[in-house]
């Protein structure tokens, strides 16, 4: 019976610590981080389907996360998505996010506005396509003389999860990580809370099991 105890708590717990997880996969959420360990973005490949949202965190010390046309690197695409500079420190805590909801499926390119971010290479894309890669993207960025001052900053999107069809009995749970925030989660949290439901269904069977056995 203890085991069962533990199998409960372990179950449990972290379903509720995390409940404002994620939209748990519906729609799907990318990450990517902007400055982390350097001038990158990581993962400067976004493969993201229609719906879906790519939510970027800011690192220090201060970057941009600036739309710009496949043939213009490091200059602003007129009508294009543009954060502005986002100054962070270390310790923000939760760091600062912008969020991109992928409209259609074509190639998004974008960079950093700071200095010369650009043409070393601080850019990524979503959805880059055959004819149009980050690699080219990068390259013609190296050559690019100055990087226009990023104007008109957008705003960021907002994440809106979908409503999910729960499986009775989980109602609670799933309805709180459907209201969460937009602010930063780990990036694993929403898989985690199907982990630990998973987890707290086993224990409920097994409970089934060894109660009518
Ligand atoms: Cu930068």
């Amino acid at each position: 019976m203890r085991s069962l105890l533990v199998a409960l708590t372990l179950g449990l717990a972290p379903a509720l610590v995390s409940a404002a997880a994620d939209c748990g996969g519906n729609p799907k959420v990318y990450d990517v981080t902007v400055g982390e360990g350097g001038l990158t973005f990581k993962p400067d490949k976004v493969t993201a389907e229609v719906g879906s949202f790519v939510r970027f965190t800011f690192f220090p010390q201060n970057h941009t996360l600036t739309q710009a046309s496949f043939d213009s690197p490091c200059s602003p695409l007129e009508g294009g998505i543009n954060s502005g500079f986002i100054p962070t420190k270390a310790g923000d805590n939760p760091k600062k996010t912008f969020v991109v909801e992928v409209m259609d499926d074509k190639p998004m390119f974008f960079y950093c506005a700071q200095d010369a971010h650009c043409q070393s290479g601080m850019a990524m894309a979503i959805n880059p396509s055959d004819q149009n890669t980050l690699d080219d993207f990068v390259s013609a960025a190296a050559n690019v003389e100055n990087t226009t001052p990023a104007n008109g900053i957008t705003d960021s999107a907002e994440i809106k999860c979908a409503d999910r069809s729960t499986p009775s009995g989980s109602s609670s749970s799933a309805s709180a990580s459907n209201s969460s925030s937009v602010e930063t989660q780990g990036a694993n949290a929403a898989s985690f809370v199907d982990v630990s439901r998973f987890a707290f269904a086993a224990a409920f069977a097994a409970f089934v099991v060894r109660a009518f056995a």
